[in-house]
């Protein structure tokens, strides 16, 4: 025959697990374990029995007020996860909250629909591309020159032709082109905003026009299909290579220290003339050991002056009054050596490991 207390423990288990909400599991832990509950009431009982039945059923007792509690506070951890499961029915959580002023600083808060709390949300940082983009433009701020833009979807006329790219130039070729059906193209280079700039404003200009820039490239470590570049463009009268040279070293100096080694070497660009590729190399900087060919750059060649006059159908451009230098910075690659970034292709993964390391 079963023990009392055996019976009195097999009877509350069945109700707690029969509880179906908080209150009722509360009714039952009062029931058996309130102060004067059926198992607290065996605990007064105790002090009547005889010496050997004593031990032997104080241990029963202890097993049985053990066993319930831990019922209980199960049954009541599965109550609990039912009524959240209940309170979140119905809301998407994937949905992005809404920004509130928060009473904790360091955190912004989202609020769910139909949740009254406040969640923490953690705070993002800017993309590693963005950064360099931000401190190349305070840079060229401080020099003087202000912000240009232009579609990425162009025309080969401003792409090619205004450039004084002939018909037959390799980079036409649709094996490094994105061409779209309707003949338009992905611009290749940021250049195209050097004629845009000019179409709308005579000089003096001094520009520089981020942007992407696309190309069927052979993607690797250091090639991308889709990368960035900073155009550069600065034309007034009696500008010379010197200003050229000056103002990419000064540049370049500001952002990478003031030990940085630059080269120009000789190069060919149909829109510039002479041509000249950009090249660096740093000891601060990791892997700055060997020289990075970072930009093209020249003197705008009068061809593109004289392109210019003709969709403007002006002489703003006099080839013999105005003279100009350009620029174009592979971003990427600046990003690449400040960062010590070994793979450009890291860029464009949305790697939350990669990305926090530049938060
Ligand atoms: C040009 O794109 C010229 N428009 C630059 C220029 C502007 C010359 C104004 C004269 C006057 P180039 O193809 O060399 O030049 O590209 C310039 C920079 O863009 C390169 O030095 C490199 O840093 C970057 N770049 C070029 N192709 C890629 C690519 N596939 N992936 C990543 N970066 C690239």
């Amino acid at each position: 025959m079963n023990h009392p207390l055996e019976q009195l423990r097999d009877d509350a288990l069945r109700e707690i697990e029969a509880a179906s909400d908080e209150q009722a599991l509360e009714a039952t832990r009062i029931k058996y374990l309130g102060k004067s509950g059926s198992i607290s009431a065996w605990g007064e009982q105790m002090k009547t029995l005889g010496k050997e039945e004593r031990p032997v059923v104080g241990r029963l007792l202890n097993e049985t007020r053990n066993a319930v509690t831990v019922a209980i506070e199960k049954r009541a951890e599965i109550l609990r996860s039912q009524k959240e499961s209940v309170a979140l029915a119905g809301i998407d959580i994937s949905l992005p909250g809404v920004t509130v002023p928060s009473a904790y600083s360091g955190y912004c808060s989202i609020a769910l629909t139909g949740y009254s709390g406040y969640l923490p949300l953690e705070r993002g940082s800017r993309h590693p591309l963005t950064q360099m983009l931000q401190r190349s433009i305070q840079i060229f701020h401080r020099m003087g020159f202000s912000l240009a833009d232009g579609p990425d979807i162009e025309d080969e006329w401003h792409c090619f032709d205004a450039l004084n790219t002939p018909a037959d130039h390799p980079a036409r070729n649709e094996q490094d082109t994105f061409y779209l059906p309707d003949g338009r193209l992905l611009r290749t280079h940021t250049s195209t905003v050097q004629i845009r700039t000019m179409e709308s404003a005579p000089p003096p200009i001094r520009v520089i026009a981020p942007g992407a820039a696309y190309r069927r490239d052979e993607i690797d470590a250091t090639h991308s299909a889709q990368f960035h570049q900073i155009e550069g463009l600065y034309v007034d009268e009696n500008v010379s290579v010197a200003d050229l040279k000056g103002a990419l070293e000064f540049f370049l100096r500001e952002l990478f220290g003031s030990e940085t080694e630059i080269q120009f070497r000789p190069h060919y660009f149909p829109f510039t003339e002479p041509s000249l590729e950009v090249y660096v190399r740093s000891k601060a900087l990791k892997g700055g050991e060997r020289w990075i060919e970072l930009a093209g750059c020249g003197m705008v060649h009068p061809a593109v002056f004289e392109a210019v006059n003709t969709a403007r159908g002006d002489k703003a451009y006099d080839p013999e009054k105005w003279s100009g230098y350009a620029f174009g910075l592979g971003m990427d690659r600046l990003a690449m050596i400040l960062f010590d970034i070994p793979d450009i292709r890291l860029f464009a993964q949305n790697d939350l490991r990669f990305l926090k390391q530049f938060a």
